[in-house]
């Protein structure tokens, strides 16, 4: 990974700063990697908190031991690298902008330190995704404001999977990088550059349960999905959900596929279930820059303008045109009750 951002620095296309921070989050992601791999033996599952009172978080949601420990990680890494203005995290209330005492960057880091924490007791994959944003010109001491920048302003974004194998997937804005970390030398590897998301494919992600709580739209459009080859789609579709974001969009960037987490009478009142700076900003900038499009099915991800740090949004993303075809439904639905209104 060295030597590739130090490729992409003399090429123009990243700065020493913007490098050195990338490294700063992958060596936090080795710590996270080794914890996670540790399991029961590290004595790091189950729920985080004490005396039989469980720990929650600003999500509303209860923090596993692990989720607090990777947040620890990412924010001691980060704290006296000299890059960053400031860090906001899925798992904290508030930005904290970096002390007077550390040496200031003109970077702003986001990050959530473990999505899909309620996978790791059972030993499924969880991961770490991260976005970094230009601290505005002139602010010292950001505060949570100058986080709310839409996601085409990300100068960098990437996800860790702690599998199998860990690996961390990278954009700088020139394409979407895998590295596999090769576990005995403590090195991230290059092992594909430039990813491709097929355009069209026949697998999609979702939560089946949540059906009978979505909007019209979505119900139409996952019915005719599964309609397969006698239905107006023409194929038969395959499903598949991990429930952990980093490994569901992961597979997509590897085989293709589409994963929503659509808007549904749960979650409506939030906004959606995931969180737009932590998680569907980043994943979009990944997925875009693999080929692939990324929609909340009625705009462009990374063109929603943010108005909370912790703001949730409904999420399509993936193959090009079966991204299309969701977001197709959608349109023809709202203009459909317009033209009824
Ligand atoms: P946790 O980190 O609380 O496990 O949430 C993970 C997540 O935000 C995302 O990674 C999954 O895609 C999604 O939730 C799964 O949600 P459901 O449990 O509703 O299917």
């Amino acid at each position: 990974m060295t030597r590739h951002l130090l490729e992409e620095q003399r090429a123009g296309r990243i700065n020493a700063d913007l490098r050195l921070l990338i490294e700063v989050v992958a060596r936090a992601c080795k710590s996270i990697s080794i914890a996670v791999g540790k399991g029961a033996l590290g004595g790091v599952l189950g729920d985080a908190g004490s005396d039989g009172e469980a720990s929650i978080n600003v999500q509303g949601e209860a923090q596993k031991k692990l989720d607090v420990l990777s947040n620890e990680i990412l924010m001691e890494a980060n704290a006296w690298g000299g890059h960053l203005a400031g860090l906001a995290s899925e798992e904290m209330d508030h930005s904290v902008p970096i002390s007077d005492a550390q040496p200031r960057g003109n970077y702003l880091l986001l990050f959530d330190p473990l999505d899909g924490s309620s996978n790791i007791d059972v030993n499924i994959s969880v991961g770490t995704i991260f976005s970094v944003l230009r601290c505005p010109d002139g602010v010292t001491t950001p505060g949570d404001e100058h986080f709310l920048q839409p996601g085409t302003a990300q100068v960098a974004a990437g996800y860790c999977t702690y599998g199998p194998s860990t690996m961390l997937v990278l954009t700088i804005g020139h394409g979407t990088h895998a590295f596999t970390l090769d576990r005995e030398i403590g090195s991230f590897v290059l092992t594909q550059r430039g990813m491709t998301i097929p355009e069209e494919t026949r697998e999609f992600a979702v939560n089946m349960s949540n059906q009978r709580f979505w909007e019209a739209p979505m119900q139409a459009y996952v019915g005719d999905l599964l309609q397969g080859r006698e239905g107006p789609r023409g194929k038969d579709f395959n499903m598949r959900w991990v429930a952990s974001m980093v490994a569901d969009v992961h597979r997509i960037l590897t085989r293709g596929g589409i994963f929503s987490y659509p808007l549904d009478s749960k979650c409506a009142a939030k906004g959606g279930k995931l969180r737009l700076m932590y998680e569907a900003n980043p994943m979009s900038l990944l997925v875009e820059q693999a080929g692939g499009a990324a929609s909340t099915g009625r705009q462009r991800m990374l063109e929603v303008r943010p108005t909370g740090l912790h703001q949730r949004v409904p999420v399509f993303l993936g193959s090009r045109a079966e991204v299309e075809a969701a977001v197709r439904y959608h349109h023809e639905h709202d203009s459909q009750e317009q033209g009824d209104g």
